[in-house]
C-alpha cells in the first residue's frame, strides 16, 4: 500500500506514474486543498481536480490542469459582461460541471471527502484521492509591500510574478485531517512525498494538525522526489518561494526542509552533485533521471520511488 501527498500538477504526475506500476487500489493520494477558491460562488478545488482528471485520462495535457478538449463558452460570456474583470481564472464548459456538482453537494452538506470520491468514481478512478481536510484551510500570501491575497490571485492573478515575504495556511489549526488520512499515513509500506512545491502544496497537508506527526512517525518508510532540479523548478514558482522565504532553491534546500518527516530523497542526475550535501541534512540521497518526460521516464521514476521500499 502506497500512500503519496500531493499537490496538482507535480504530484499528479507522480501519482500517474505510481499507479501505472503498482495496481491502482493500492495508492490513495492525500491531496493539498488551500488552493481552493471559491470562485461566483462556486467551490473550485484546483489539485484535487487535477489529480482526478489526469488519473481518469480527462487531463488537459497542454496545461496539466482543467479538462482535455476543454470549451470557454461560459468565460466568454462572463468575460464580455465583465470587461474581462470577472474572468481572470479560467473556468472552461466541463470543468465548471465538476465546480457546480462539488458546490451543489457541499450546500447538500456532504463532506468535501465524500464528493471528491464520487467525482473520481465518476472518471473511473480506482485510487482513492482523499483532500488533506474536509475542514476550510486557505494558503494566503503575503506580498512585499504587506498586502495580502488569497493563493489563486497570487498563482493565476499576478502570474505568481510578485515578491513574497509570507506564506500562511489560514483556517489550519482548526482543520482535521479528513476522513482515512491518518489511517493511510499509518498503514502504507511506503509513503511518497510527490515533487510538489514545497510551500504551497507539501506544507499545507503537512500542516494539518497531526498529518505531519503521523508523516514522520513513518520517517524510514517516506521517499521524496526533489521537486528542484538543478536549482529551478520544473514548473511553477517553487524555486523563487524558496528564496523569497530564506531557503535554498536547490535539492539541499528541499533535504533541509523535508529531512525531518522523510528518510529518502529522490535527486536528478543533474544533482548528483549535491548527493553528499543532501545526506549532510539528514536524508538518504538517490540519484535518478527523476523529469517525467514521458510515460518511459515516468514509469522509471515509479520504480526508483517503489525500490526505496524494499
Ligand atoms: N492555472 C492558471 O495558470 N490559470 C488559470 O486560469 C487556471 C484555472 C484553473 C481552473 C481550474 C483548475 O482546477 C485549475 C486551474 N489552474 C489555472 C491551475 C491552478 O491554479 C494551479 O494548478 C494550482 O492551484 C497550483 O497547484
Amino acid at each position: 500500500m502506497i500512500t503519496a501527498i500531493a499537490g496538482g500538477v507535480g504530484g499528479s504526475r507522480m501519482l500517474r506514474a505510481l499507479t501505472g506500476v503498482v495496481p491502482p487500489e493500492r495508492v490513495t493520494a492525500v491531496v493539498n486543498t488551500g488552493d481552493d477558491v471559491v470562485l461566483h460562488g462556486l467551490h473550485v478545488s484546483p489539485d484535487l481536480d487535477t489529480v482526478v482528471y489526469t488519473l481518469g485520462g480527462a487531463a488537459n495535457p497542454e496545461t496539466g490542469w482543467g479538462r482535455a478538449g476543454e470549451t470557454w463558452e461560459a468565460m466568454g460570456e462572463l468575460r464580455a459582461l465583465s470587461a474581462g474583470r470577472l474572468a481572470w481564472f479560467n473556468l472552461g464548459d466541463r470543468d465548471l460541471g465538476t465546480h457546480l456538482y462539488r458546490t451543489s453537494r457541499l450546500g447538500e452538506g456532504a463532506g468535501l471527502s465524500e464528493v471528491t470520491a464520487e467525482i473520481a468514481r465518476r472518471w473511473g478512478v480506482t485510487t482513492r484521492v482523499l483532500p488533506m481536510s474536509d475542514d476550510r484551510v486557505e494558503t494566503r500570501v503575503g506580498l512585499a509591500g504587506g498586502r495580502e491575497v488569497g493563493f489563486q490571485e497570487y498563482f493565476v492573478g499576478l502570474r505568481h510574478e510578485v515578491e513574497v515575504e509570507q506564506v500562511r495556511f489560514d483556517g489550519v489549526e482548526a482543520a482535521r485531517p479528513a476522513p482515512g488520512v491518518l489511517e493511510a499515513i499509518a498503514g502504507a509500506d511506503l509513503v511518497v512525498v510527490c515533487p510538489s512545491n514545497p510551500v504551497v502544496s507539501v506544507a499545507p497537508v503537512l500542516a494539518v494538525p497531526g498529518v505531519g506527526d503521523a508523516v514522520a512517525d513513518r520517517r524510514e518508510r517516506v521517499v521524496a522526489v526533489s521537486p528542484i532540479v538543478a536549482g529551478a523548478a520544473l514548473r511553477g514558482p517553487a524555486d523563487r518561494l524558496l528564496t523569497e522565504l530564506g531557503n535554498e532553491a536547490s535539492a539541499v534546500g528541499v533535504a533541509r526542509l523535508w529531512a525531518p518527516f522523510a528518510g529518502t530523497l529522490v535527486v536528478d542526475v543533474a544533482d548528483a552533485g549535491l548527493a553528499a550535501e543532501v545526506e549532510a541534512a539528514g536524508m538518504r540521497c538517490v540519484v535518478a533521471p527523476s523529469i517525467m518526460s514521458g510515460p518511459a521516464e515516468s514509469a522509471a521514476l515509479a520504480r526508483v520511488v517503489l525500490a526505496t521500499a524494499s
